[in-house]
């Protein structure tokens, strides 16, 4: 056992080792992936890999049958205790994750980095995320109001509660491995549910590294762990939780082919669902655009986390005016990024996450040239060691919407491009795909602006102009429409998904008045 023990500490990197032990997660041996108020996993065992070095960090032990049948009793169980705390207590409780979570926003964010392969930066920023969420939370706590609605009957109030639900199931995605967590868990613990996360199997790391240090939050506040559960695996933990009666709300963030089994299932049982699915996002280029905002920030929304957001932008409609200028700035861009490790400074562009998005990407570039496609930058991988490849500009030989290579979300850095000449046929075009997450106009012309948000604007969720597709803020609701799921997690409204609404009539009155005048007096 010693000399396995031993054996691992060796093999793991410097700054590997260091930035787990910051993380108070095991340097040597295996590693606990379940945590239900007390660590352990005796399932199968996944590594975490990462992939700008093929370094293994850890061999992940995660939840078995058995495991994860326990953890959800936990959860049902936590949820009874934590849904009496009263609101502004939970709030309490949200305020010191947010601190400590704050306190380790470098560390969790290199941790980011060394699993998933953002560059640091984004990393840090996703933290952030988290951060802000649960200071939204915060406030949250104290204005989650109902309503009191007025009754036709004298002596009669109607009350709208807000309830804690449950138990609130998330299933978060490789690209955002803390932040989309964080939405959830802010939101679902404000108010008063359990939650049970079932994390990506690629980054088991940041879970835990989550997980233990809300753990040690709620343990410090008496508050049962399995609040917050973890059960790290793959299918089979994930049908564990889309399929149990116990957990009341299911919000899961991944392929659109997974969330339609996700949403079938549950609805099937009747839960609550939240999918959060593909985006196909698209910026449009008026011919009055500020070209020097425009350009950086569609070369961010395309190569950003190597174009492996859910907001990337990935369809780019340039207006015949200023097309080609546009791609001849993009392209100075592109040509001066260099690939490099995403924990060195100034890299922005690291790998992509793993040898299934290396798939993805070079079945696309495939396409691309076998159907003529122009080709402004990229198309192959980058000869080195690590998951990298070249962020691609093309220009498909058609700009028909309805071609698959336009209605299909490709998770890699390839940037699709199209003229169009007047507003309208692009908003068609933007509209013209199943997915809906995010959508961008560059305009300085106001009437532009009114179209593209109104009734013949944009279908996405997320609307914007002169702001890129991606790096949404946690203020407003996150979703998308249409085949992305309809989902809204994080800011806005979003909250009142995660609640039971009550509506409460009071009968305060010496008399049984009908209502509707209805009279069935004998
Ligand atoms: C995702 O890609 O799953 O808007 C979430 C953004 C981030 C969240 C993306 N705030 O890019």
């Amino acid at each position: 056992l010693l000399r396995g023990a031993l054996a691992s500490t060796r093999s793991l990197s410097s700054r590997a080792s260091n930035v787990l032990s910051a993380l108070d997660i095991p340097t040597a041996g295996e590693v606990c992936g379940v945590y239900d108020g007390e660590w352990k996993g005796t399932g199968d065992l996944v590594s975490s890999v990462c992939p700008t070095t093929g370094e293994v960090l850890a061999r992940v032990k995660t939840a078995s049958p058995e495991e994860l049948h326990t953890a959800l009793d936990k959860a049902r169980e936590a949820y009874t205790v934590f849904r009496n705390v009263p609101a502004p207590r939970r709030g309490e409780l949200l305020r010191q994750i947010r601190e400590a979570l704050a306190a380790k926003r470098v560390e969790l964010g290199t941790l980011i980095s060394l699993e998933m392969g953002k560059i640091k930066t984004e990393g840090v920023g996703e933290v952030q995320e988290f951060v802000d969420i649960c200071d939204y939370a915060v406030g949250l706590s104290r204005m989650m109001n109902g309503r009191v609605v007025a009754s036709e009957r004298p002596g009669h109030s109607i009350l709208e509660v807000p309830n804690p639900l449950g138990v609130v199931g998330v299933l978060s995605a490789f690209n955002f491995p803390v932040a989309v967590y964080g939405w959830n868990l802010s939101l679902a613990l404000a108010t008063g549910n359990a939650t049970i996360w079932k994390p990506s199997p690629t980054t088991p790391l940041c879970a835990i590294a989550v997980t233990t240090i809300i753990a040690k939050v709620l343990e410090k506040n008496g508050v049962p762990g399995a609040v917050a559960g973890l059960v790290t695996g793959g299918k089979g933990a994930g049908a564990a939780i889309t399929e149990s009666r116990d957990v009341d709300l299911v919000s899961f963030t991944g392929s659109e082919h997974v969330g339609r089994i996700v949403g079938k299932t549950v609805q099937s049982r009747f839960g609550k669902v939240i999918l959060e699915l593909g985006g196909n996002n698209a910026a449009i280029v008026m011919p009055d655009a500020d070209l020097s905002m425009a350009v950086p920030s569609v070369f961010f929304g395309a190569i950003g986390t190597a174009g492996q957001r859910c907001t990337s932008t990935r369809r780019l409609y340039l207006h015949r005016d200023i097309a080609d200028e546009f791609l001849d700035r993009l392209q100075k861009l592109y040509a001066g990024l260099k690939p490099g490790d995403p924990l060195e400074e100034g890299t922005l562009l690291g790998p992509v996450h793993s040898a299934a998005a290396i798939d993805v990407y070079e079945t696309s570039v495939r396409y691309l040239k076998d159907t003529d496609a122009q080709i402004f930058a990229g198309g192959a991988r980058y000869e080195r060691v690590g998951n990298f490849v070249q962020p691609t500009i093309a220009m498909p030989k058609s700009a028909d919407p309805s071609d698959a290579l336009w209605q299909t979300e490709c998770f890699a850095p390839i940037l699709n491009c199209a003229v169009f000449d007047d507003l309208a046929e692009a908003i068609r075009w933007n509209n013209a795909v199943p997915q809906g997450l995010s959508s961008s106009l560059w305009t300085r012309d106001l009437r532009n602006v009114g179209t593209w948000i109104g009734p013949s604007g944009s279908d996405t969720g997320i609307v914007n102009v002169n702001v890129g597709t991606s790096g949404a803020e946690i203020g407003a609701a996150f979703g998308g429409n249409k085949s992305t799921g309809w989902g809204r997690e994080s800011g806005g409204d979003a909250w009142k998904q995660y609640v039971r609404w009550s509506a409460c009539t009071i009968n305060f009155s010496d008399s049984a008045p009908l209502a509707q005048g209805v009279d069935f007096s004998s």
